[in-house]
């Protein structure tokens, strides 16, 4: 019998005192329960004593924000398993691990709340300057050394079969690639916004099309090891350090899900900002230096992944003339459309963000979210022009202006 049983604060305290060397014997721990996220328990525990604290994350049995929904706990292994490759991949760009308990589905890592969730700070209006170089490197490493590039064919296989994660690759098909292009039940629709969308936007065909064509991609393209929910909630981010967690979604998919993951929620704070209360200046500033972020990202993310390249790849690739450059534009136009859905569905679909969502007035908010559904619309069925991420900067820029 499975000893598993979803802790209390209480419990998630003795749980930690049982594990050795973790805290001093006379550590004086509180507990509390601060998950906010739509799936898990996640406990946040402190010694009063000597400030050290530690996080535990376990998996209920069903999706927190829907209890009819059931889900197996085996996603914890997932994370855990992901989270150790990113680690060795990166350099350290992950939490650290104290303990990984299959049993419990549970992961007790470090606590990292003396840093931001960037979503948080960027709905804020701070600037992290050092964060495209970063998320660059994360990017970059675990999209290359996980693919075919770079590992040998059996082992990469043996690696996607540990890696077959169906019930979490079923929410995002479901959530990201089918539900918010029709009146789905499973949608959490704005009132204010529901008539832009029955008049327009669910009649939009080739839209439709095009995300079912990129859903296809997601549910096929054992391209690397992606983390497979890379979105600005899934970062803990101060001026100097960014960690990357949350990697419970990781699976072997198409790269350019989790660029466009991060290229997607960038844009989904850009089109908040026209429902703030702030100044037109600091507005445009703000605006400016999310798309020079997004910008930057690509452009050294390409720069990096192409060192590698010339660097790491077998040979047999690396002799093939012109194939670095499909390839690369291949994922530059498959993160801009996979994008775009991760900025659609964050506005229709059953989970939302904050950034959106934290606008009160319901005709601002929606006015907000159907610039934000125009930008993802056309993420999606523009993609395919796209030859550069400035091609693609630009794109955003006309439509800002008009
Ligand atoms: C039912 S789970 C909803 C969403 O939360 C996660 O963060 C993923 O983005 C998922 O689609
Ligand atoms: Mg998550």
């Amino acid at each position: 019998m499975t000893k598993y049983k979803p802790l209390k604060e209480k419990e998630a305290i003795e749980y930690v005192k049982g594990i050795e060397g973790l805290f001093d014997d006379d550590a004086e721990l509180s507990c509390n329960e601060i998950g906010d996220g739509n799936l898990n328990l996640v406990f946040h525990i402190t010694d009063q004593n000597s400030g050290m604290g530690v996080v535990i994350k376990q998996a209920l049995d069903h999706v927190r924000i829907a209890d009819d929904w059931p889900l197996t706990k085996e996603r914890v292994k997932f994370e855990y398993t992901a989270m150790k490759i990113q680690d060795e991949l990166t350099d350290g760009m992950v939490p650290k691990v104290y303990k990984y308990d299959d049993e419990m589905a549970l992961i007790v890592m470090e606590d990292l709340s003396s840093m931001k969730v960037m979503r948080k700070g960027l709905i804020s209006g701070i600037k992290y300057p050092h964060f495209a170089e970063q998320i660059s490197t994360f990017l970059s490493k675990t999209l290359f050394y996980t693919s075919d590039l770079y590992m040998a064919p059996k082992e990469k296989k043996e690696r996607v079969k540990n890696f077959i994660n169906p019930e979490l690759c079923d929410i995002t098909e479901v959530l990201v690639f089918t539900d918010p292009y029709f009146d789905a039940e499973s949608n959490n629709i704005n009132p204010e916004l529901r008539p832009y969308l029955e008049k327009e936007f669910w009649r939009k065909s080739e839209l439709r099309k095009e995300v079912t064509v990129l859903k296809e991609k997601f549910m096929t393209r054992a391209q690397a090891l992606i983390h497979g929910d890379l979105h600005t909630g899934s970062i803990f981010i101060d001026q100097k350090t960014l960690k990357v967690f949350d990697t419970e979604f990781a699976f072997y998919g198409p790269s350019g899900f989790d660029i466009g993951a991060v290229i997607g929620n960038l844009i989904l704070n850009y089109a908040s900002w026209s429902g703030k209360e702030v100044s037109t200046e600091f507005k445009a500033d703000y605006r400016e230096y999310l798309l020079d972020t997004i910008e930057d990202i690509w452009n050294k993310f390409e720069e990096k992944f192409r060192k590698f390249w010339d660097q790491e790849a077998h040979e047999t690739t690396k002799a093939v003339k012109g194939y670095q450059d499909y390839y690369l534009k291949q994922l530059l136009q498959d993160s801009i459309g996979m994008g775009g859905c991760k900025t659609m569905r964050r506005c229709i679909g059953m989970a939302h963000v904050e950034d959106l969502d934290g606008i009160e007035n319901l005709s601002e908010r929606a006015r907000a979210q159907i610039f934000a559904l125009k930008l993802g619309e056309i993420m999606v069925t523009r993609r395919k022009r796209l030859a550069t991420i400035t091609d693609f900067i630009k794109i955003v820029r006309d439509l800002t202006a008009w």
